[in-house]
């Protein structure tokens, strides 16, 4: 084993101002996941870094329209998005909140950091105003038709489109947001980050990522193309991190500069907890800093979040910026407030973990938009995972309970095609871990049932049920093979599906053995002849069309004329 390496992941920081949904979970979340599962079995040092963003537009508006201060939203939302990722099974090294005294302190200190180096500086600015609420608008405050894109209504930070980050002066059909009403423009003071005098460096640095995504690649080489500008990043409004400069009295950094200090500031939190340096990770060029994001937000990532970092010094850079594209809910967006979302206890008391980080994988949206379709998820719950992965496992398993007094067999002696599948073990188990280093989940997840159909043609093929009268020793072999394959087929689920894995586990009578399996030994002989079994369950249960109609029919505007 060469020497361990070091990975800090990051998922973005979800707005605490409502609940996730499948949508945000198939962008940031769930690849992160598997990602840092496999890091973990491969025996790696990471640490996986997430928490919710609690200031900003985001969260003022929705205290707004629910009738409550800011910090009772985030208070209220904080605890029901945490539920909702552990349902998810998201493992989460450390799960923050940017409202917290140690980020407002770090964000503070870096903003004077970079002021004292000419880095960020002051300017008056032109803002709209609404004379009617009385107030500047900015960020989502504003509304009106994306310059990049032409997406009517996108909100004034970016473009729920196509992502671009806008200039609110480019509007030509600028709406505030409160009211309607057509903002005038007045000036206004604010601070700067001086991303034009950043430009050469991040240029340098951004030339050696050609192995980075097309999508993010191409978002950020635009905007480099284009210039970078000097970009605010103080607001006029009450909440969020006081500016800590005398003559910034009413201005709050803005909520894009300091949310992605809170991957520093959780880890901080982190290493405090756990007895750890959080200096190791951040300041040591060794580290691979990986941060899983949603399209929408690849310009902060890419090139904002960056900039910060080299013009404070000493830190290192986003290893990859794996972004995802969107995923969308039977052909329109996810949306909570339009109710076109699935309600998460109702769904998981019926289904669980499994299927669904499942079916995400299977369709995430690694290079272009993808979407969840009810009708969809059942196929896939049936004929994969019930019908090939669940039903070898279940075949095996059974028939050694039956047979073999529930003891996996002594193997005697093994033919080439019983070498050939224990072989198959390894490669499959390399291969799936290269692809899950190079951020492709889907294909990961296409080789791990390409295998689960491959152990159920070698069962048919040695068909031990017909062994079992008339060879007994060749059916023993047989069945120690799946019996190592059933074993290989659940250490390599982990990452995907680690409830279900649990559960094969047991069913091996393998939990003692295997909690510290990693993951290059999915490829060995852990279960010697002799070891007893616990007792086969069903894995996977079908789903009947019935259930499938009853989902459809709650969706607003129903398509339950699909099933
Ligand atoms: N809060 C934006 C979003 O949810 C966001 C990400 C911050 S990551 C530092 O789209
Ligand atoms: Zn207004």
């Amino acid at each position: 084993m060469g020497a361990k390496r070091r990975f800090l992941v990051t998922s973005a920081l979800p707005y605490a101002n409502g609940p996730i949904h499948f949508g945000h979970v198939a962008g940031a979340y769930l690849p992160a996941d598997i990602f840092v599962r496999y890091l973990r079995l491969m025996g790696e040092d990471v640490v996986y870094i997430c928490g919710t963003d609690e200031h900003g537009v985001a969260v003022t508006i929705t205290a707004l329209h629910e009738g409550l201060t800011p910090q009772a939203v985030t208070d209220k939302y904080h605890p029901v998005i945490y539920d909702l990722f552990k349902k998810f099974e998201i493992s989460f090294d450390n799960f923050s909140r940017t409202s917290r005294l140690p980020h407002h302190k770090l964000s503070q200190e870096f903003f004077l950091a970079l002021e004292g180096k000419g880095l960020i500086t002051k300017a008056s600015e032109k803002q709209y105003y609404c004379p009617n609420d009385r107030m500047f608008l900015p960020d989502r405050y504003i509304s009106g038709t994306c310059p990049q894109c032409g997406q009517p209504n996108a909100r004034g930070d970016e473009c729920p489109r196509c992502g671009s980050w806008i200039d609110q002066m480019r509007f030509t059909d600028p709406r505030c947001t409160l009211c309607g009403g057509v903002p005038e423009v007045r000036d206004t003071e604010h601070w700067f980050l001086r991303l034009d005098l950043l430009q050469p460096r991040l240029e340098e640095w951004f030339s050696e990522k050609q192995d980075w995504k097309s999508n993010v690649r191409t978002a950020a080489l635009a905007m480099l193309k284009e210039g970078l500008k000097p970009r605010a990043v103080t607001r006029d409004l009450s909440w969020g991190i006081p500016v800590p400069l005398s003559d910034a009295a009413g201005k709050v950094i803005y909520v894009w500069f300091e949310a992605p200090i809170g991957y520093i500031s959780s880890t901080i939190e982190w290493a405090e907890k756990n007895g750890k340096n959080w200096k190791d990770y951040w300041c040591n060029n060794e580290t691979k800093l990986v941060h899983f994001i949603g399209k929408d937000n690849i310009v902060f990532h890419a090139l904002v979040f960056p900039a910060t970092l080299l013009g404070m010094e000493g830190y290192i850079l986003p290893e990859n910026v794996p972004a995802n594209e969107f995923y969308n809910y039977e052909s329109s967006k996810f949306s909570t407030s339009e109710k076109r979302y699935v309600e998460p206890e109702r769904f998981f008391a019926r289904y669980g973990s499994d299927v669904i980080r499942y079916v995400i994988t299977a369709t995430m949206p690694e290079t272009q938009d993808s979407e969840f379709r009810w009708k969809d998820f059942q196929t896939r719950n049936n004929s994969e995972l019930a019908d090939t992965l669940g039903n070898f496992i279940n075949r095996v398993l059974s028939f050694i309970v039956k047979n073999f007094e529930a003891k996996i067999p002594h193997p005697g002696t093994l033919t080439a095609r019983d070498e050939e599948m224990l072989a198959l073990r390894g490669s499959i188990t390399s291969r799936i871990g290269a692809e899950i280093e190079r951020y492709a989940f889907r294909k990961a997840l296409e080789e791990y049932m390409g295998f689960a159909r491959e152990c159920n043609r070698y069962f048919d093929e040695r068909a031990p049920w017909k062994s079992m009268k008339t060879n007994i020793s060749d059916c023993a072999a047989a069945m120690y093979v799946s019996a190592q394959l059933v074993l290989c087929l659940s250490a390599i689920m982990r990452p995907f599906m680690p409830n279900a894995a649990g559960r094969v586990f047991a069913m091996l009578g393998a939990s003692a053995l295997l909690c510290d399996l990693d993951w290059a030994k999915g490829g060995e002989h852990l279960l010697p002849p002799d070891w007893p079994l616990g007792k086969p369950e069903v894995l996977f249960t079908k789903i009947e069309d019935a259930a499938i109609r009853e989902e459809l029919s709650g969706l607003a505007g129903g398509t339950a004329s699909h099933v």
